[in-house]
């Protein structure tokens, strides 16, 4: 199978694609990876570049030993890789102990992985355990709307949850279990890495802090749409925001709780807090 014609690559590069048009990546924002299933790494095998050298992920994470991985490389800008996929994403290997990657495919020019390796790393294998395999797409950008809402949003879950739930029916069927927001950070190493994956073990969505947003979900189409809700939630809050400090009204914490048996969801009490 020609790796670019692989369903799985064409769909890593349409959502690039998409997150670009969006205006979620501008120059080199944002990354995503996503780990590929057996059967798609014996697809491609014969196809695969000669292993080089191993190099340190960074962090440790022995869940994703011996996996395979397509990810957008480090100062690459999502616009180029429609255009050119070859120089901007790779397709790597991990070792048997989880602590190296090596390069199989990809960034002809040059380069590594991007810089957030280790979050998407660490997310991934959070979330490979909790989800019993199902998740495969870990996607970080640069989203306009949310990023500005860390300036005037107390940085915690409950008010951020409940708040983008409030703007719009979709958002607690979309993200029943709520997102979760870390406050300002270094970004591109362990640590917030580490703080990241914490909430990965029960969220899809983390926030960060005046930089951007990751998702997680099973393929390509539900990890865009989920970081699609969010950040057209968060646009609309900031239009009612703007309109007003205060709304005339909204949808209440038993409207959220009448939401839960026809949608076969269950909504977190501690986010129907009363204000
Ligand atoms: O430049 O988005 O967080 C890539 C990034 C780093
Ligand atoms: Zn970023």
């Amino acid at each position: 199978m020609r790796i670019l014609e692989s369903k799985f690559v064409q769909g890593f590069i349409k959502m690039a694609d998409d997150g670009y048009k969006q205006g979620w990546h501008e120059r080199n924002g944002g990354n995503l990876s996503y780990r590929l299933k057996e059967s798609e790494v014996e697809s491609i095998r014969a196809r695969l570049n000669a292993p080089g050298d191993w190099t340190p992920i960074g962090t440790s994470v022995p869940g994703l030993a011996g996996e395979f991985f397509m990810v957008t490389g480090t100062g690459k800008y999502f616009r180029n890789i429609s255009v050119d996929p070859e120089v901007c994403v790779a397709i790597i290997e991990l070792d048997d102990i989880g602590e190296n990657y090596r390069i199989r495919w990809g960034l002809v020019e040059g380069g590594g992985p991007t810089s957030e390796l280790p979050t998407h790393l660490m997310n991934h294998e959070v979330k490979k355990r909790v989800t019993g395999g199902r998740h495969r797409v870990i996607y970080h950008a640069h989203t306009t709307n949310t990023i500005a809402l860390t300036f005037v949003l107390p940085l915690t879950d409950e008010v951020f949850t409940r708040e983008l739930w409030e703007m719009a029916t979709e958002c607690p069927v979309v993200f029943p279990e709520g997102v979760g927001v870390i406050g300002w950070m270094v970004p591109g190493g362990r640590d917030i890495a580490i703080e990241t994956s914490k909430l990965m073990e029960k969220y899809n969505v983390a926030i960060w802090a005046h930089h951007g947003m990751f998702c997680s979900g099973e393929d390509f189409d539900l990890t865009f749409g989920l970081m699609h809700t969010v950040e057209k939630s968060a646009e609309i809050l900031i239009k009612v925001l703007s309109m007003s400090p205060t709304k005339l009204q909204t949808i209440t914490p038993d409207n959220f709780r009448s939401l839960e048996k026809d949608f076969h969801v269950e909504l977190p009490e501690r986010f129907l807090y009363e204000k």
